[in-house]
């Protein structure tokens, strides 16, 4: 653990008297449009509840210290104190309550409080905890990359940004956190974690979730990260903590986790009765040091404000709630025809005559195996648009790069990387943890911030753990935002073929169906000749690197899974002769991606 450098000026000491009062009103503004939706809820003009209450105070403190639309957001369900602090309005945090279709979250596609704002760099989140924090490695990554790799025209970065993203006590239980402080710490990554904890998850407490009770306690011994509690009920401690974390990550000294202790005094959410578990004196304890009744009292206690001032704010965030209702409940609905929308991109058809580079291919040389292609492919383009980045398990030459003189290089289990890193660097070719949803997660947020990931995962059967990044996350991301974010990811991953045992349990028919049933995931399996699979792998990030009018990835959907039997990617005639599984090959895609191999591939095999 990082231990603190300089002792800093208390926070009440730079935050101004306007500042303090202006961190009530959000407080109470966020706790009001709370209530203004359990009402909504009760009288059956909204169909879902879940609030920040409790986790105001450390959130509005986390809003004043951040930067909106330099720095970059993961927040999570509880967060609507931040957002509103950053600057989303009341009546745009209730269009996303009432579903309505110029809801900015999602266009009234999520649910509530699943926030997303573009012009805020609040990236779209989705429902599962703990995704967010994978994703948020690879947006800080992004930051890395774009001021190490050269040849990129375009760097959409911030000298000092960072990372923000949050998550309860109970997803710290999650595998995900591991692998993202794991990463973030390695990395020396520009991130800050904050850890909202309420003491439960839905019913269990933190001492069923995390051993010995304190998340914090347990990450002090990752290298570079600054580990910092606070009483998250105190908005003046927490901006002092939140301050100096984000300083100490500003300066590129590594990531930090802030763990601030809150309540949450109404339930879980509005399907949630908290009375069934917590008995009533743990409550009213709860109530009893609520931040909203505590703040108002202290400001005025020590001079910050007057009563009078206090009442006028009470008034103004009733006005606001009343007014943002009023226009979220006349705001129209999306109209049905508009539910496909967005499933793929709008702008970009790969089944168009745009992919048609070559109209008269002249095919010369030898046949060759489909290992070979799919390097030559991945070379090609990554001469071509130096965003390209490939990662994963053993992909890399070597990891320890001054042995690359020293040795010819490892490149894949398959070689299928081979001598990728000895050309474009360690920058851009990667070995990664020893973790699926890592590699898939990182590259998600990568994505997002315009870099385009082609990652591998080595064999089919271990793709499961990143199955919630691929299916929940990345597939989801261009529909869910309403096409505000889009995250165009290429996933290689090898299956079936010559071996007996686990990587010949998973058919190509299952795996097909999963993944080709991920709506915005094209998922293709060609299993009887190289030239398809390169010309898919070629097609994905071929699409990925044309720029889009909104200047987001304009990839059509979000992912490409290429799948290579594993006995197609050797040279042998007789492994080969043992690829068995024939599989998905008839649809439009693939037949473009044959058209586009004959036009772009074949010319160097035949
Ligand atoms: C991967 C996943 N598992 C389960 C759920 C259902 N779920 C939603 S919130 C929640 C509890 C989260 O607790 P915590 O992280 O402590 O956050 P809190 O709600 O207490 O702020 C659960 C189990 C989910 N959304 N995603
Ligand atoms: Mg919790």
């Amino acid at each position: 653990m990082a231990t603190r450098a300089q002792p800093r000026p208390r926070a009440t000491k730079s935050l101004s008297k306007a500042d303090l009062l202006d961190m009530y009103r959000l407080m109470l503004l966020s706790r009001r449009l709370d209530d203004k939706e359990i009402q909504l809820k009760g009288q059956n003009k909204i169909f879902f509840q879940i609030s920040g209450a409790g986790h105001e105070a450390v959130l509005v403190a986390a809003g004043k210290v951040l930067r909106p639309a330099y720095d970059w957001f993961y927040p999570y369900y509880r967060d609507r104190a931040l957002c509103l602090a950053l600057g989303m309005t009341p009546t745009e945090m209730l269009l996303s309550a009432v579903g309505a279709a110029e809801d900015p979250n999602s266009g009234g596609r999520q649910m509530p409080s699943h926030w997303g704002q573009k012009a805020l760099n609040i990236v779209s989140q989705s429902s599962p905890t703990g995704t967010q924090l994978l994703q948020a490695v690879g947006c800080a990554e992004a930051r890395i990359k774009y001021e190490r790799i050269d040849g990129i025209a375009e760097k959409p970065i911030h000298d000092d940004e960072l990372v923000y993203v949050s998550a309860g006590d109970g997803t710290t239980s999650e595998g995900e956190f591991w692998e993202a402080l794991n990463s973030a710490s390695n990395l020396r990554l520009p991130i800050l974690f904050l850890i909202e904890d309420n003491g439960y998850a839905i019913s269990v407490p933190v001492e069923v979730q995390t051993a010995g009770g304190s998340v914090s306690k347990l990450v002090r011994n990752f290298p570079a990260l600054l580990v910092e509690e606070v009483d998250g009920c105190d908005p003046v401690a927490s901006y002092d903590v939140l301050l100096r974390a984000s300083e100490y990550v500003r300066q590129g000294k590594g990531p930090a986790l802030v763990h601030a202790r809150v309540h949450r005094p109404y339930s879980h959410s509005l399907s949630d009765d908290e009375r069934l578990y917590r008995p009533p004196k743990e409550r009213e304890e709860e109530a009893r040091t609520d931040c909203l009744a505590v703040f108002p009292r202290r400001l005025v206690s020590e001079g910050f404000a007057s009563e009078a001032e206090i009442e006028a704010v009470k008034r103004q965030v009733e006005e606001d709630v009343t007014v943002a209702a009023d226009m979220a409940l006349a705001s129209p609905q999306p109209e049905p025809e508009t539910a496909l929308l967005y499933v793929y991109s709008p702008d970009v058809d790969p089944t168009s005559e745009q992919f048609d580079t070559e109209d008269d291919p002249q095919f010369a040389g030898d046949p060759t195996t489909m290992v070979d292609l799919l390097n030559a492919c991945m070379k090609d383009e990554m001469a071509r648009d130096p965003r390209i980045l490939v990662f994963g398990e053993d992909v890399a030459d070597v990891s320890r790069h001054q042995y690359l003189e020293q040795v010819k290089g490892k490149g894949g289990v398959f070689t299928v990387t081979r001598g990728l890193q000895r050309r474009f660097g360690s920058d851009r070719v990667y070995n990664s943890p020893l973790a699926e949803a890592n590699i898939v997660g990182r590259a998600i947020g990568l994505a997002t911030r315009g870099l385009k990931p082609v990652v591998e995962i080595q064999f089919f059967d271990y793709i499961w753990p990143a199955y919630h990044q691929l299916r929940n996350e990345l597939a989801t991301l261009r529909w869910r935002s309403s096409n505000a974010f889009s995250s165009p990811v290429v996933v290689r991953v090898t299956y079936g073929g010559y071996l007996k045992g686990g990587s010949t349990i998973t058919s190509c028919e299952t795996s097909s169906r999963r993944y080709g049933g991920a709506r915005a995931t094209r998922s293709r399996a060609p299993s009887w000749s190289g030239s398809p699979t390169a010309g898919i792998s070629r097609v994905a990030p071929f699409i990925t690197r044309r720029p889009a009018p909104s200047c987001l990835p304009p990839f059509r959907g979000s992912a490409w899974c290429v799948r290579a039997p594993r006995s197609t990617l050797t040279a042998s005639s007789e492994r080969r002769s043992a690829a068995t599984t024939p599989c998905c090959s008839s649809s439009t895609s693939t037949s473009i991606a044959r058209r586009t191999t004959r036009r772009r591939i074949r010319g160097r095999i035949s």
